[in-house]
Formats: C-alpha cells, structure tokens, sequence
C-alpha cells in the first residue's frame, strides 16, 4: 500500500461510494458467498435444486456440496441457516431437519441430508463429476481422506499437551500426509486422479482448514512442508469455482475452536510466530493462498464495507459515531492509499472489525486481506489497544441475526 506522508480528512460515504466500481453478477457470474440463487445462464423454470447451507460459508460439509454443484454448473436456490455456535437455528430448518445438521438438499422436492449421500444422489440424477463417489478409484481417496481427517484431530483438538503426545500426534498426522503426497505424485498432473473431480471436491475442505489450523496452532505449514500438496493446491486455485469458496488463515485460525470443541496450541516458537502474523498481519504472503491478486480486491472490500456500513457500525462495540469517522479513513487509505488519522480511541473498534472479517462469507480472499491491512494501518495511527477477544466456546459475535440478508 502506498501513502503519502500528510494527513488528510476522510471522504464520506457517498465519495468512497463513487470509488468502488465493483460489480459481480452473483446469479450468473463467478463462484460467490453472497448468491441466494445460481443459475449459470439456465432460467429458473429450470431450477431442480435447493442447498440448505450455513450463513457464514464456513461448514466444510457444506462447501464440498456447494464446490460440486458450482463445476457441474447445476441451477439451484440457496437456502442460509445458522449454525448452532453462531446464533438461534431457525425454526423452520428445525422442521425440516430436526437435528438442525447442514448441509440439506433438495432435489426435485425430495430432502436429502449427509453431505456423501447427497453427492450420491446428484451424481445418480446429473452425472458424476468425473470419477463418482463409487468409482473404484475414488473409494479408497475417500478412506485417505477420512484417515486424514482423523489424524488431524487427534493432532489438534486432544487437550493432552505432554510433549510425547505432541511429538506422537505430530508423527502420525505426517505420516498420513506423507501417504497424500504419495498418492498424488502417482498420477500425471496435480490432481488425485488424472483429471480434477469428486476426490479433488471430497479433500478440499478439511485440507484448507488443516493448511489454516496447523500453520496457526501448531507451527506446521502444510502447504509449504509438502510439495504435492502445494501443487494440488496451486491447480485448485486455479479454478474459479474454488477460489469462491475459499477461506483464509484468520477466518479459520478462529472459527474452528467453537465447532471442533477446542483447538490445542503447542506453544512453540515458530507457532507464536505464526500467531502473531495471522492476527496482527502484515496479510499478504501467507500461504492461505498464492494466485496473484486480482485488480478490483480493493473495490470488492469497499464495495461490501460500504454496502453493509449501518449494521457492521452498530455491531461494533465503540461509539457509532467515532467508528462511522475512523472507518471512513481505513477505507480512505485502502482506496486512495492517503493517511488519514482515526479519532482518539478507535483503535480497538478497528481491530474488532479487523478480527471480524469472515471470508469468504463476506469478501474473497485479497479483498480481506487489504481490508484487514487498511484497519490495522489506521488502529495503529491511533493507539495499541485490541478489540475485545474472539470467543473461543461459541461465534455469537457473528451472529447473523445482527445483520441484514445480503
Ligand atoms: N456427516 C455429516 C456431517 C455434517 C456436519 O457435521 N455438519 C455440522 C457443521 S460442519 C452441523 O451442521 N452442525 C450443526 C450446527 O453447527 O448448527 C455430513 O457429511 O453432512
């Protein structure tokens, strides 16, 4: 980011507004969090689908269905619950679904649950995408992947802290990596198999929050250490599909906790090291991703800050009126790359909503990260105070309820 040394007043919303010339077609454009219908061209007369997933894009069973449903190009309506940690299940998936799990779908009327019969159940009506979930070849990634899975749990989310346990739990999740790295070296290309499919959308949850989680809480980057991984990865993100519903570092690094009962921090050098770069930034570099930017993540940032401006200030806990100010000059620098000094004391309203960022539920990936630098530049022109902590036994500081539909 470039700034110039003067200080300079910060524009008002209508002038920031004029600056943002971002515009998606959420219906018919690229992947996206935002949509609430998916059409790809179709019309809805031909819409046979409904996905029933979380608001914050965050629940992994739900992103392989909806990461399926995008490659395939299959129309469908998008229905946002919330998740138990987030706030209030809605009463009317609780009719649906009693237990209240996502993902749900229905297709042709009829409600499907559990996200591997669901993808069963679209391969049977739309053709697998190609290798099918009963694919001989597919069933044993699948295995890999759970045995993953597990590993990865037993390595983060077991209170156990003795460093025999740390060093076993640590052997044995490489271990398995290792059997990943050999598996996709045995094929031509980057992919599972010889061609992107099913495997490549049944790994792509878990392994992004195992490349989040690890490198956060652990010290260990999963993406940097394996080089089949970080090639997999590479042509994953070449893929448009799968760049909509990626997530980064801080989100994951902090939404996990709640939903996996606890994750366990080894307190290791290279961890708190890690800890300090996911929270605090610099954002850029980290290896949550690597294609190069797009031109317009500034104008995406703008544009969805500005859009939902009333109800991201109301939430904050600082005055309204001194965050409507040092907001408008975060903003300001983001897009103008001039300083613009906050108000006294909204350092730590700006952290909050630094730290509050959801992607991709809210913003793709780059737009977060100059978001969360253009806050953490202006919080700093005004003092070193944090907002108040994350919670790590629920998200209730998300709760969607405090936002409007988007
Ligand atoms: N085996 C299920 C697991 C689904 C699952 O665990 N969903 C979690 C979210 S990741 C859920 O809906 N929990 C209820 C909630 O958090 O509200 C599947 O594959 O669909």
């Amino acid at each position: 980011m470039t700034s110039t040394a003067t200080a300079i007043a910060p524009l008002s919303w209508s002038e920031l507004e004029s600056l943002t010339k971002f515009q998606v077609d959420p219906i018919n454009g690229p992947t996206n969090a935002q949509a609430r219908l998916r059409l790809f061209g179709h019309t809805e007369a031909d819409l046979r689908v409904v996905l029933y997933r979380d608001n914050h894009a965050w629940c992994p069973y739900c992103q392989k269905v909806w990461l399926w449903l995008e490659e395939k190009q299959i129309p469908y309506r998008i229905e946002k619950v919330t998740m138990f940690c987030y706030g209030e299940k809605e009463v009317w998936y609780k009719r649906k679904v009693p237990s209240g799990m996502l993902p749900a779908l229905e297709l042709d009327g009829h409600l499907i649950t559990e996200s591997d019969d669901i993808l069963i159940a679209l391969e049977r009506v739309f053709e697998p995408l190609g290798q099918g979930m009963e694919d001989p070849t597919v069933i044993p990634l699948r295995r890999l992947e759970r045995l993953l899975f597990r590993a990865w749990c037993s390595w983060l989310c077991y209170p156990d802290r003795s460093p025999q346990r740390e060093q076993r739990n640590r052997e044995h999740f490489t271990e398995v990596v290792n059997q990943v790295e050999q598996t996709l070296a045995s094929t031509a290309g980057s992919y599972f198999l010889e061609e992107f499919g099913t495997a490549d959308v049944i790994f792509t949850p878990y392994i992004e929050r195992m490349n989040a989680s690890l490198y956060y809480y652990k010290g260990y980057s999963l993406r940097e250490e394996n080089p089949r991984c970080a090639a997999w990865f590479e042509v994953m993100e070449r893929r448009l599909t799968y760049r909509g519903t990626q997530s980064d570092f801080h989100t994951h690094a902090h939404d996990l906790p709640p939903q996996m009962g606890g994750c366990w921090e080894n307190g290791e050098p290279q961890t708190l090291l890690n800890q300090q770069r996911v929270d605090n930034g610099p954002w850029f570099g980290l290896p949550d991703v690597t294609y190069p930017e797009p031109q317009n993540s500034r104008q995406e940032a703008l544009y969805r800050v500005v859009k939902h401006r009333a109800n991201i200030i109301r939430v904050n806990p600082a005055d309204d009126e001194l965050l409507d100010q040092a907001l408008r000059c975060a903003l300001t620098l983001m897009i103008t790359g001039e300083v613009c000094v906050p108000p006294t004391g909204s350092d730590s309203g700006l952290r909050y909503l630094r730290d509050r960022i959801s992607v991709p539920r809210d913003m793709s990936i780059y737009a977060a990260k100059q978001l969360r630098e253009a806050l953490e530049a202006t919080a700093a022109l005004s003092g070193k105070r944090q907002g108040p902590p994350i919670p790590v036994q629920h998200r209730r500081d998300q709760d969607p309820a405090n936002f409007a539909r988007n």
